[in-house]
């Protein structure tokens, strides 16, 4: 079969009524971007780019008080200048970025707003593991000329389109217009995204879970109670044995159970209750619920769906369990039935 490059597969989106011209314009642009910070991580050592940001006595901080690498700035700066000058966005907003950036008054403004983790798992960098872009766009409000973060606060279902790009053995788009989720592989001596997997489709049951146990004593009840049970394996009352992954860089675990199906949980925890979870809601939990529950999977807190969530800042934070839908509801029932016991 011929292969499909992105452009090509965009077209026919196109054609399908699934996205403009401006919304594919866009997309075409965030790949072009990615292929450039693939090309800045796979460089290494040898292109200057490990390591921290900022002075030895004076390290970089983000927004999120969050010392920043090398590959942190230089992402979001490659993003941010990518997008800038082509007409489709309305403004950007980063985990990098306190405030959302407004487009350079030289140039035209479009009606999207997009949302970005320039480099999820950047603590994987250092050691040559797996790190990840994700990106959400969403709809300019109306009559809105300069938006502001109360323009981006809209829940995930608003999501025109959302997607990641994981910088592996091999740099690879996962991409959903709300129209199933689909892959692309990038073909490096062309220098194009190449079409892999058309509809993905992610089993309902699985037998493999990615968390970080060492929160474990930190965890609530339900979820001590819920991963107890899975460890307890075929002897237990789940019946079988569970394996399990954990990368520490979202963006690769979600595509393994984007590829061989499973589920992604950070719950809250002791640590993290004041800040309400790990992982962010606008540029994390939104997109990657879109893609998953395009490819027949589900996303929750762990009590309810991310994508409905009415956000209510920027920077927000949530809990994340995600992937093989029977296994997510089932993880989600056990918290939902704690809660609604009685005393
Ligand atoms: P970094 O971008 O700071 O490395 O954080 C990565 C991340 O947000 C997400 O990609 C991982 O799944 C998760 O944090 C890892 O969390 P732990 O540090 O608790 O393993």
């Amino acid at each position: 079969m011929k292969p499909v490059s992105l452009i090509q597969f965009m077209i026919e989106e196109r054609r399908a009524g699934h996205v403009n011209a401006e919304l594919s314009l866009l997309i075409e642009v965030v790949a072009r971007a990615c292929k450039r910070i693939a090309v800045a991580t796979n460089k290494g050592a040898l292109g200057g780019v490990l390591g921290m940001a900022g002075s030895e006595d004076a390290l970089s901080m983000n927004i999120q008080g969050e010392a920043q690498k090398k590959l942190d700035v230089i992402s979001n700066e490659i993003l941010l200048e990518a997008n800038a000058w082509g007409g489709h966005l309305a403004a950007c907003a980063s985990e990098e970025m306190e405030d959302p950036q407004p487009i350079p008054d030289m140039y035209p403004k479009g009606n999207h707003l997009l949302l970005f983790d320039p480099l999820d798992g950047s603590s994987n960098i250092d050691v040559n593991i797996s790190v990840g872009t994700i990106f959400s766009v969403l709809r300019c409000p109306d009559g809105v000329t300069e938006p502001k973060a109360v323009d981006f606060l809209q829940p995930g279902t608003a999501q025109l389109a959302a997607g990641y790009v994981v910088y592996g053995p091999a740099t690879v788009l996962v991409l959903t217009f709300g129209h199933g989720t689909h892959e692309f592989t990038l073909d490096r001596e062309v220098g194009s995204f190449v079409l892999s997997r058309r509809d993905i489709r992610i089993p309902a049951e699985t037998a493999e879970f990615a968390i970080n146990m060492s929160n474990q004593r930190h965890w609530q009840a339900p979820m001590q109670r819920y991963i107890g049970d899975l460890l307890a394996g075929k002897d237990g009352p789940r019946g079988k044995d569970f394996n399990m992954r954990w990368v520490a860089s979202m963006v690769a675990d979600v595509h393994r159970i984007v590829t061989r199906g499973g589920v992604f949980y950070y719950p809250l925890d002791a640590k993290i209750l004041q800040q309400g979870g790990k992982l962010r809601l606008m540029y994390e939990a939104n997109p990657m619920a879109f893609i998953v529950e395009q490819a027949g999977g589900a996303a929750t807190t762990g009590r309810e769906r991310i994508m409905a969530l009415q956000p209510t800042a920027l920077h927000q934070r949530v809990p994340v369990f995600l992937g093989s839908r029977r296994e997510v509801e089932l993880a989600t029932h056990y918290h939902r039935s704690a809660d609604e016991a009685p005393g």
